[in-house]
């Protein structure tokens, strides 16, 4: 066939409606990869927004600004956006739109289940900002510590707001782990061995385990504070036999894993953006992916070290210092084969490989001060002091932000056929980068000086106000960084330079075809034959054909050798996964008010899943 021939029946077969009918009954992975990446830039920016404004009221002792209340659920609100609404959901959210390209298929595993996750994570994000706007936003930590959060010390509903997002954000979180990990393991382009599958795919499979390992241990948490806190159940009651430790354990289970879920995408996307701009594969290939699958094993070996001043078994501390600090070397064998590949490369120092080397300086910093709280003497000192705030925030925004950046930067084109500018990229990062530190790194001294976290005020006869202006005032800087961020994206979006296929001269599968990708990805599916399939070869890429084109077929391989196994439809476009969110989402705000919910608001979930999976009949059966 003809190429045009081609492009035209498979674009009648794949595309997506226009107009609002097809918007919200789309299944296409990078229609709603692009959604799911803007809505949780926008969680972002009002994250920061809340940030900004923890700040004002922070700049100058006995401030007047904010009051305890407010605070209390502006530094919860921040936290739990952060966490819940943003960094995780963007690392999936790039994978979902990434993975797929990337490994040479014309659709995700399970598209439907994909479209429901988008759904389900936008109501529960607006769950939490609508009760945030009308002054019921949670207001015990993201970690919601009982008994604080449980029924006796929160009253009304601000603690059940906070545990059904939690919920909400899982299910949403679970669903896209499933799809990246079928997705990679079954449907990848024939040659694809698992020894040439990129180091971003790699660590969104990893990273997908970790997902599915972690986000159980906090449904279990948050269902059953939902059940002490509404039908008088007595999980974290001590007096009724039950365990506020317990509550601990299981946050933290998920809750340092979680740090990982965040970091191990963060180094897929440095990998790949350092391949490109040394113009070299990333050194030491095999001892990458062992280290990601070793991370993710330790990830879940060390979550006590959050507990060290909760009076835990000697023994027991001294094990969670030890794996701790084991941690740091395979984070520590991926920053050397770095710097390797950065060494014996010629690296181009564009905007994307710039936010790279800010990862680099700001996330080994933030190592150390983690080497560091992993052990008992100094946790026990600086706990719940600005120390951990800096801390955390050089390992969350060095490990995530500063890399997720730059592969906006990097993969910008991929997504929106159009590139960023380059010298507003050199800007941004010039500010984010020293606003971030001048802001960021005072607070160590802070926090050695005595500052706890989460207060909304302080005297002036503490030590404290002067570097609190400072970083204050440096606040500023880093936000007029990330404004010019998103003010280049925005316009880059509608009126960039027109990107070509590959820009950058990248050698991963997702530039083989044109930016944007069409509907089907890749109109002849490519045949892989080596770890980096653009650049090795001179000739064109080989290709499979056979699949239909008249209607939707994705073409599943073997695990270990991708070796062509089968041809399989895959679903089309469908209103149901919208409808079943909708369902869902009645039921689970509904059951904040009564637990009858449970059981009517289910025949509603019940109908839409029978429209979900009413069979149509498979045209292959009958032929
Ligand atoms: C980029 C600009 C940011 C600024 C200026 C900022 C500032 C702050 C401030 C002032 C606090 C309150 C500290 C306290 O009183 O304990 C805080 C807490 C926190 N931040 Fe950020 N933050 C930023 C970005 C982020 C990001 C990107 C993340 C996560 C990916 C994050 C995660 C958190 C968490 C988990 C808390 C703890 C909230 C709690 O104690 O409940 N922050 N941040
Ligand atoms: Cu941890």
């Amino acid at each position: 066939m003809e190429a045009g021939e081609l492009d035209r029946r498979l674009g009648a077969t794949w595309s997506t409606p226009p107009g609002l009918w097809g918007a919200l009954s789309t299944v296409d992975h990078k229609i709603i990869g692009r959604r799911y990446i803007v809505t949780a830039f926008v969680f972002l920016a009002l994250g920061g927004v809340l940030s900004l404004l923890m700040r004002l009221q922070l700049a100058q002792p006995e401030a007047r600004f904010i009051g305890p209340d407010r605070y209390n659920q502006i530094f919860t609100m921040h936290g739990s956006n952060m966490m819940f609404l943003f960094a995780v959901p963007v690392m999936q959210a790039m994978a979902i739109y990434l993975v797929p390209l990337m490994v040479g298929t014309r659709h995700i595993a399970f598209p439907r289940l994909n479209a429901f996750s988008y759904w389900m994570y936008l109501a529960g994000g607006l769950l939490l900002w609508i009760a945030f706007a009308v002054d019921t936003g949670p207001d015990v930590g993201w970690f919601a510590y009982v008994p604080l959060s449980g029924p006796q010390y929160a009253a009304g509903k601000r603690a059940d707001i906070w545990a059904q997002m939690i919920t909400f954000t899982e299910v949403s979180a679970l669903a896209i782990a499933v799809e990246i990990v079928v997705t990679v393991f079954k449907q990848r382009a024939p040659g694809m061995s698992l020894d040439r599958i990129p180091l971003f795919v790699w660590s969104m499979l990893v990273t997908s385990f970790l997902v599915i390992l972690a986000m159980p241990a906090i449904m279990i948490a948050s269902t059953s504070l939902i059940l002490d806190r509404l039908v008088g159940t007595h999980f974290f009651n001590p007096a009724e036999g039950g365990d506020v430790l317990l509550w601990q354990h299981l946050f933290w289970f998920f809750g340092h894993p979680e740090v990982y879920i965040i970091f191990l995408p963060a180094v897929g996307m440095v990998s790949s953006i350092v391949a490109t701009f040394t113009q070299r594969p990333v050194f030491g290939y095999l001892a990458m992916v062992m280290a990601l699958i070793a991370t993710g094993v330790l990830a879940f070996g060390l979550w006590v070290h959050h507990m060290f001043v909760a009076g835990l078994p000697r023994l027991g501390e001294s094990f969670f210092t030890a794996s701790s600090m084991a941690i740091a070397v395979p984070a520590g064998l991926q920053i050397f084969c770095w710097l390797a590949t950065i060494w014996a490369g010629r690296p181009i120092f564009k905007a994307p490989f710039l936010f790279v080397i800010g990862f680099i300086v700001v996330f080994v910093i933030g190592g150390l001060t983690g080497v560091m709280v992993a052990s008992v003497p100094f946790d026990t000192q600086v706990h719940d002091t600005y120390f951990v705030v800096a801390h955390f925030h050089y390992v969350l925004v060095g490990g995530a932000v500063f890399p997720l950046l730059g592969a906006v930067y990097y993969w910008f084109p991929k997504l929106t056929g159009r590139m960023m500018s380059e010298s507003l990229g050199r800007w941004s990062f010039g500010l984010i980068f020293s606003g971030f530190n001048l802001t960021f790194f005072p607070m160590h001294i802070l926090g050695l000086q005595g500052m706890p976290r989460r207060i909304y005020t302080y005297q002036p006869e503490m030590p404290w106000a002067g570097l609190n202006m400072f970083i204050s005032l440096s606040g500023i800087i880093l936000a007029a960084g990330f404004l010019l961020f998103f003010i280049d994206a925005i316009r880059s979006a509608r009126s960039g330079p027109i990107a070509p296929a590959n820009p950058w001269g990248a050698s991963t599968l997702e530039w083989a075809t044109s930016s944007p990708p069409p509907s089907y990805n890749f109109a002849r599916l490519p045949v892989v034959e080596s770890l980096e399939p653009l650049s090795d070869r001179a000739d064109p890429l080989g290709f499979v054909e056979g699949l239909h084109t008249d209607r939707r077929e994705v073409l599943i391989t073997s695990v270990v050798e991708a070796r062509a196994e089968a041809r399989e439809s895959s679903v089309g476009n469908s209103i149901w996964p919208l409808l079943a969110a909708l369902a869902t989402s009645a039921m689970l705000i509904w059951s904040i008010f009564t637990p009858w919910a449970v059981v009517w608001g289910s025949i509603p979930i019940a109908i839409a899943l029978i429209g979900w999976f009413w069979p149509k009949g498979d045209p292959e059966d009958e032929s």
